[in-house]
């Protein structure tokens, strides 16, 4: 089972798809950065991930559809409307599609229906489909996450972190049916956002507990490399809670559900977690690069025992 948020976590997640049948792999995905825009129901980090192993994203911006036109965005902006959150003409019908089917169906079967038309084999399901909403405190007041993430390029300087639902959300049939699972063999926290994409999933319901009591190691894999976020503003957001983007780092933020870690050769002098820990080439450059990385972190999974 794998753990993700936005890119980071699509690209891990396509790299296990790549290396595992679909019954041997479920990708759990956040979805704290939804949000509703123009009346429609905007789930990012769901979107990303089915668009990743679907082979249609954007390969450049890591998220929305490869070949994408942008009519929408321009006939809403001569209207005067909403502008800062970029829609794509072909994105827009995943939008649409599922409102209407959300009327009658929970955000994970919406998802598998999605994921069937885009000929998606492996499981995507939403980590709840309970309300779960990032809310960021910053310099500049809180602010919903789009607001911050997208509107605000996350420039405010980050305070803290409200995941407002996670206490009464229960994990998705399908989370809950893997973490009680006793021949899970390893729990895969991508290398996403730790607080932004990681953290709103942890915060769920019992999810710590199920993660402790599940026999299946769970290991954290680094998304920084020598102290800098491969993408987005990780590494801005630790510095802002003086934390460092160092294996200790993610650790103190992760937590004590963390059983083994994977990090970067450039981090491999610093790592002195006390946890095992495989130092390898984390930067996935391709898809070659994802399969790699996924082999590796799945043998290494092999090798920790609980
Ligand atoms: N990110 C941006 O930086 N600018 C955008 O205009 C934008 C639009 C967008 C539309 C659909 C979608 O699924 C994702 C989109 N994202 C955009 C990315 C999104 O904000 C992030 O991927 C996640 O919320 C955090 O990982």
């Amino acid at each position: 089972m794998a753990l993700a948020g936005g890119v980071g976590g699509a690209r891990m997640a396509n790299g296990l798809a790549a290396c595992l049948p679909p019954e041997d792999l479920l990708v759990v995905v956040n979805v704290g950065d939804d949000f509703e825009h123009l009346g429609l129901p905007i789930s990012p980090d769901l979107d990303t991930v089915c668009y990743t192993l679907a082979g249609l994203n954007d390969r450049e911006r890591g998220w929305g559809l490869a070949g994408e036109s942008w009519n929408f965005m321009a006939a809403i902006r001569e209207l005067g409307g909403e502008d800062w959150f970029n829609l794509g003409d072909r994105d827009l019908a995943t939008h649409i599609l599922r409102r209407t089917l959300l009327e009658t169906q929970s955000l994970s079967e919406v998802t598998r229906h999605i994921c069937e038309r885009l000929g998606i084999v492996h499981r995507i399901v939403a980590a709840t489909d309970d309300r779960l909403r990032s809310i960021v405190h910053s310099d500049e007041g809180t602010l919903a996450f789009q607001d911050y993430f997208v509107r605000r390029r996350a420039e405010p300087a980050f305070r803290s972190i409200d995941f407002d639902g996670a206490e009464a959300a229960r994990p998705s049939p399908a989370f809950a049916a893997a973490l009680d699972d006793p021949d899970l063999e390893a729990i895969i926290l991508c290398p996403s956002n730790p607080v932004l994409s990681i953290a709103p999933i942890l915060a769920i319901g019992d999810v710590r507990d199920r993660l402790r009591r599940s026999p299946a190691p769970v290991l954290a894999i680094s998304p920084f490399i020598g102290g800098e976020a491969i993408k987005g503003p990780a590494a801005k957001i630790f510095n802002e809670l003086n934390i460092p983007c160092s294996p200790q780092g993610l650790i103190s933020c992760l937590g004590d559900v963390v059983d083994a870690l994977v990090i970067d050769h450039a981090d491999a002098e610093s790592s002195g977690t006390g946890l095992p820990t495989l130092a390898t080439d984390t930067l996935m450059r391709d898809d070659a690069g994802q399969k790699r990385l996924a082999s590796e972190v799945l043998a290494f999974a092999r090798s920790v025992r609980r």
